[in-house]
């Protein structure tokens, strides 16, 4: 007796298998149910595109569609660990996808980009609106790595919004549908603790918020009400996803073995190791030049890539004398992180920090570093105490440091 195996079928099987191991979903009908729906929606777009006149499936060309779709862990929100290419560029849930479209005027040229199957979304600007756009998004981390013609895209896409005192821009646990840069206005954030609000913080006429939710296909992480009458600037989920979310995916193929090797971040799991890669930038110092100034405010913290970085400390020559010297207290090399203290004792900069030859450093802006892992910061903490040794061993006691320190 022979059966005879229908075409496709075993492709079909092959491909959902690899999504199986690759995600260990633990709910596996309901993975499935979401694969073969997203499968067919898959066919069915591209047959009213015109791009597939056969309608026969094609388990080959489906499993890239799935391969994007379905990176994201589907049951906890958690990355998939093992990216690729397309990995992050994980395609909307269904019903965002035709609400979308709904909502905005899309133009979709198939001409454009053979990879890119997802429609563009263009907004006309005038030139005045495109360089407001320009200088509220000059500053945001997420727009940093961003070639050209990808930031082109984005500013392309993103329409503005007016808000009034007291409005709900993002509700905690809703699902995410844009991304924010805010032009103008007060906000504030609040974050549910133990079923009330708390509010955790506020952005002052700058910044951007809502690309957690969007990034990791995760409820909205608080809640962000205006203060004042204020004036945004969108970007929709899908442009997000496929710009920014597919930017960071290359980053992280950049700095992942990096990443493995530094001893702050071991204790943190792999998706969180990789999140981490999602908030740093880059930043390359000549020689000489000053990377942190003793006594300013501080944002950041830095990871040394490649290069040596002197930190110096400001000392009075003598007892009495007003004037001041600069000693070396320590160099930091590859792997090693500074610039964390003022961030964990809310303190000015406890010393300063030069280049040695060129130096490239990982930036981590710490808002961002904290509302993705707050625990590192209890890492840094520990680390703290050692200063306080070294402090002793290398002037005896200082006051002023203990205090920071304390
Ligand atoms: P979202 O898409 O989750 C809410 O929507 C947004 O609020 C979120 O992205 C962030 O952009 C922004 N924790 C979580 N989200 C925050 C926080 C935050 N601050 C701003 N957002 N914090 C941690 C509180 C325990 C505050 C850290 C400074
Ligand atoms: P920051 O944010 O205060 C300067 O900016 C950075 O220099 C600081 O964080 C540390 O990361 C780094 N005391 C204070 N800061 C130090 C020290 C240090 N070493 C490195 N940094 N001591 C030297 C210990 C070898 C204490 C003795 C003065």
């Amino acid at each position: 007796m022979s059966i005879e195996i229908p075409e496709g079928l075993t492709e079909l099987l092959q491909s959902f298998t690899v999504e199986v191991l690759r995600n260990q979903p633990r709910d596996l009908l309901e993975f499935a149910l979401q694969y073969f729906t997203q499968l067919k929606d898959r066919e069915t777009k591209e047959a009213s595109f015109g791009n597939d006149q056969n309608s026969a499936p094609r388990p080959g060309k489906a499993v890239n569609f799935i391969d994007e779709a379905m990176q994201i862990d589907s049951e906890n929100g958690e990355e998939d660990d093992d990216d690729d290419d397309d990995g992050f560029l994980a395609a909307p849930v269904i019903n965002r996808f035709i609400r979308r479209a709904s909502v905005c005027a899309e133009a979709f040229n198939p001409d454009e980009d053979e990879e890119d199957k997802e429609p563009r979304v263009t907004y006309p600007k005038t030139d005045e609106q495109r360089q407001r756009l320009q200088e509220a998004c000059r500053d945001i981390l997420l727009f940093k790595n961003l070639d050209p013609e990808e930031m082109s895209q984005v500013l392309d896409a993103m329409f503005d919004k007016f808000c009034t005192e007291g409005e709900h821009i993002i509700d905690q646990d809703d699902d995410g549908d844009n991304f924010y840069v805010i032009e103008s206005g007060m906000f504030n954030i609040f974050v549910k603790v133990d079923g009330t609000e708390k509010l955790v913080g506020c952005y002052d006429n700058r910044g951007s918020f809502g690309e957690l939710a969007l990034m990791y296909n995760t409820p909205r992480a608080a809640t962000i009400i205006a203060t004042s009458p204020g004036a945004l600037w969108c970007l929709d989920r899908l442009t997000f996803r496929r710009i920014i979310v597919k930017n960071n995916a290359k980053k992280r193929r950049m700095y992942e073995a990096f990443i493995e090797t530094l001893p702050l971040l071991t204790s943190l799991e792999l998706s969180e190791r990789m999140k981490v890669v999602d908030v740093l930038s880059t930043k390359v110092y000549s020689d000489s030049q000053q990377i942190i100034a003793q006594g300013d405010l501080a944002d950041c913290f830095y990871i040394v890539e490649s290069g040596q970085v002197r930190i110096t400390m400001k000392r009075s020559r003598t007892k009495k004398d007003q004037e001041e010297e600069e000693v070396d207290i320590a160099t930091c090399s590859r792997g090693q992180y500074f610039g964390e203290l003022a961030l964990v004792t809310n303190k000015p900069r406890a010393a300063s920090a030069y280049a040695v030859g060129s130096v490239k450093c990982l930036v981590m802006d710490v808002k961002a570093f904290e509302r993705l892992l707050g625990p590192c910061m209890d890492i840094m903490k520990r680390n703290i105490a050692n200063y306080e040794e070294q402090l002793v061993a290398l002037f005896g006691s200082s006051p002023e440091t203990e205090q920071q320190i304390a």
